[in-house]
């Protein structure tokens, strides 16, 4: 299959080009570099030593023998460049992780806030745009949406795989049966950008007969994948610091530098988790499986294990012997939630997850240790604030 990855230098998108490439897929990856431009606005550098993206391409031909071509596009600017590249190369299926990512980055000030929606809400349209101007409506587009679409409220009901049944009462007194999108309710600008690319699949689905799988991803953990171990230069990057890195990778690169485990609040938060490996994984069964032409938009919920927070720095500390500390959560977010999701799509489609029991103590041994020494600890703090207290 012909696929471009949109996104493809970055931590999902790199190792899923690879996999994708070594199945024997013809893969162009798109990205603009603003992660690696990110990274030096922040003066921070990840974990692991990633490689410049020539570096990365002729590592990958010289242990697979395959070719990745690399298209360096602004497709939230860059219009007409995506156009050409999608009427020229006709991609079967674009994989969409090109949009700025880290809630705690989205919150730091009004640029920030700005420059997300911007950037993640022009990405979407102007791919979705191109594939209709293209003609290329049998293009299957998989994004990465998040769980962070549903909200953390205790609504009492196990979430749905995206749509919701509701029951309305119409003008003439009957109960009307519907299934409505499941009700928006972001937690940070980030989270808010994916509610609203939900709009966007919903009409251009309906309008244009788009092909459109949206993958509701839980919080990614973990570093390396089968493809990424093969050689140094492939090594995918592992962000720690309080704007990139997510909780889970953050407490093991904490518990391996003696770092005390940062825990928001109480601790009570549950979230939605999923191994590296399996957002792989689950994306090479998404673009094996497209929806048919007609089809609604697709709706996954990416995710494997729900955990609390302060039950993930329990697990890490059981291991390791880590001290947890209880910070002050810059956050405005619901200090304790229950989480039931549904996750029957994946599964169904031969999923087999990984569990944070199964692969934490490598992750901490040959990942969080191993390049302990490249951790800046002022990085660490979470230092972005939801509002002005
Ligand atoms: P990342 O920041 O590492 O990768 C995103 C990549 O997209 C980067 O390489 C960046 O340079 C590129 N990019 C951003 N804007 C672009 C633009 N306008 N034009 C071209 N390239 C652009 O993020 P990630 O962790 O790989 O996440 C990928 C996707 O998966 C995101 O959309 C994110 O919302 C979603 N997701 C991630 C997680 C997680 O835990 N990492 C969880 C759920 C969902
Ligand atoms: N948290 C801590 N201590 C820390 C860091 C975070 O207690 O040191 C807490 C946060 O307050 C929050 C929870 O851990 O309650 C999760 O935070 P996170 O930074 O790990 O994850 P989040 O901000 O939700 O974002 C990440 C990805 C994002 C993706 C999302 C999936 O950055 O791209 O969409 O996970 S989800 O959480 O399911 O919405």
């Amino acid at each position: 299959m012909k696929i471009v990855v949109l996104g493809g230098d970055g931590f999902c998108g790199w190792p899923t080009s690879l996999h994708l490439s070594n199945l024997g897929h013809d893969v162009v990856i798109v990205d603009n570099l603003s992660r690696r431009n990110i990274d030096n606005e922040l003066e921070v550098s990840p974990l692991t030593p990633i490689s410049p993206m020539s570096v990365r391409l002729e590592a990958w031909k010289r242990v697979s023998g395959r070719d990745i071509r690399f298209v360096n596009i602004d497709i939230a600017e860059n219009y007409h460049r995506l156009l050409t590249l999608i009427k020229e190369f006709k991609p079967e299926c674009v994989v969409h992780f090109a949009e700025q990512r880290a809630a705690p980055y989205s919150m730091k000030s009004s640029w920030h806030k700005r420059y997300t929606v911007s950037n993640n809400l022009n990405a979407t349209n102007n791919l979705l745009a191109a594939i209709v101007e293209a003609e290329r409506i049998e293009t299957h587009v998989i994004h990465l949406g998040t769980m962070g679409v549903y909200g953390y409220n205790d609504s009492g009901v196990q979430i749905p795989e995206g749509y919701l049944e509701v029951y309305v009462r119409t003008d003439d007194g009957d109960e009307l049966k519907q299934e409505i999108l499941y009700p928006a309710n972001p937690g940070s600008i980030y989270h808010m950008t994916k509610t609203q690319d939900q709009l966007m699949f919903g009409f251009y689905n309906r309008n244009d007969k788009l092909r459109i799988t949206d993958l509701h991803q839980g919080i990614v953990w973990g570093t390396q994948t089968a493809e990424t171990a093969m050689d140094g230069d492939l090594i995918n990057r592992f962000d720690y610091d309080g704007d990139y890195g997510t909780v889970l990778n953050r407490f093991l690169m904490q518990a391996a530098i003696d770092y005390p485990l940062t825990v928001h609040g109480t601790g009570g938060q549950s979230r939605a988790f999923i191994h590296i490996q399996d957002t792989v994984r689950c994306i090479q069964l998404a673009a094996e499986n497209p929806p048919q032409t007609g089809e609604r938009v697709r709706i996954i919920n990416q995710m494997t294990e729900v955990y609390r927070v302060r039950d993930l720095a329990k697990v890490v500390s059981d291991l390791t012997g880590a001290e947890v500390h209880h910070v002050d959560n810059p956050r405005n977010e619901a200090p304790e939630n229950e989480l039931r999701v549904a996750n029957d799509s994946l599964l169904r489609l031969g999923l087999e997850p990984i569990t944070l029991k199964n692969g934490l103590l490598s992750e901490i041994s040959d990942i969080a240790k191993r390049y302990s020494d490249r951790c800046n600890r002022s990085k660490i703090p979470c230092v972005s604030y939801w509002s002005k207290r």
